[in-house]
């Protein structure tokens, strides 16, 4: 009678164990699709670890995660090829460019139900009319935040503020051409999206004109330099501004006066996808308000995930700093794609101060 007990348990375990591990093999076979490894290519600090995991635990799928620092860098890569990248996240005039390059994979929305919660604000917008090869990741604006004690209570309202005699040494820029050649076009009351060389070639000058309060132009590292009092300005994209102030409360952050950059980074699959199917499950997993919401408090970037967003502490979510309403962003430019060559000479400019800066 033992035996016969004994022999119903095991075979009690083994049928579990088998119906266990068959329901794991048929969620990652679902997920995982053409693959068992998904890579994904992000800006830097721009998701919580922690998210990739839950992922990789859902899905049984391996995530591999690279990062690069601008728009051009990742759109070179993908373009030269030999890389297997099966989501990326560029931004608004890159997309346009990509798309245009036959760069992007159309998006299957029938796979990516949770697209539904984004807002219509972010939806449909003018790099790519109806969303057939990007759905959104986070937005902002470009502006300045500042110390105000380490500048004598002084306040920073505009981009010309910036020229100021006693900021010497005291300013951080962000690494990217249209940012800082964008700065200086507005500051001389032009367009971000200027192509006009006489105004580009002024914008440089005024920019030269700056280097005695500059103190370095720097990556991710600009937060920790912020936070950490080791200059008193930086010019940065808002969700940085956003966590560096999370650290430290003498901060402040401002869209100037003249007018700013309004962008928006999407995520795309690229052509060189190799798990498309595994590439929209994490597109859809990126897009559950939970994950969103937690992604958005990890990194400090606004959502634009409207469920998401009711999920966030009060205070974040109603701080017009980083959630400018319609009106406020409406009078914001977003960067225009301006063709392979007028992006070539903006690089080259900003290059060429940055050379005079060292
Ligand atoms: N550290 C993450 C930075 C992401 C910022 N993207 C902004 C793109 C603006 N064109």
């Amino acid at each position: 009678m033992k035996a016969l007990v004994r022999a119903f348990i095991l075979v009690f375990i083994i049928a579990f164990a088998f119906m266990f591990l068959s329901s794991r093999l048929n969620a990652t076979q679902d997920f995982a699709g053409g693959g068992k490894t998904l890579t994904i290519y992000n800006w830097g600090d721009y998701i919580d670890p922690q998210l990739i995991k839950k992922f990789e635990q859902q899905t049984g799928i391996q995530v591999i995660y690279q990062t690069f620092d601008s728009n051009e860098a990742m759109m070179t890569k993908i373009e030269q090829g030999g890389t297997t990248f099966d989501v990326a996240v560029p931004s608004d005039y890159t997309i346009s460019k990509m798309k245009e390059e036959h760069l992007l994979i159309p998006l299957d929305h029938s796979q990516l139900p949770n697209l539904k919660y984004i807002s219509p604000r972010f939806m449909n917008l003018s790099f790519d009319k109806g969303n057939k090869y990007s759905v959104p990741y986070f937005w902002g604006t470009v502006g300045i935040v500042y110390n105000a004690d380490m500048l004598g209570g002084k306040k920073i309202t505009s981009w010309n503020d910036l020229w100021d005699k006693d900021l010497k040494n005291q300013i951080l820029l962000v690494d990217g051409a249209r940012e800082v050649m964008g700065l200086s076009l507005n500051s001389l009351g032009y367009s971000l999206n200027d192509t006009n060389e006489a105004h580009l070639q002024q914008a440089k000058a005024k920019l030269n004109q700056l280097t005695p309060n500059v103190k370095a132009i720097v990556g991710d590292e600009i937060k920790m330099l912020l936070a950490n009092e080791e200059a008193a300005v930086g010019v940065v994209w808002s969700g940085d501004a956003a966590e560096i102030m999370s650290e430290n409360n003498k901060l402040n952050y401002v869209i100037p006066k003249e007018g700013s950059n309004l962008w928006f980074d999407n995520m795309v699959i690229p052509k060189t996808a190799k798990n498309v199917k595994g590439a929209h499950a994490f597109i859809n997993f990126m897009l559950d308000p939970k994950n969103a919401a937690q992604n958005a408090e990890y990194v400090g970037y606004s959502t634009p995930n409207e469920k998401a967003l009711k999920l966030l502490p009060k205070d974040v979510s109603t701080d017009k700093r980083f959630y400018p309403d319609k009106a406020t962003t409406d009078k914001l430019e977003v960067y225009d794609n301006l063709g392979k060559r007028m992006l070539a000479h903006y690089n080259e400019l900003f290059l060429e101060f940055k050379m005079h800066h060292k």
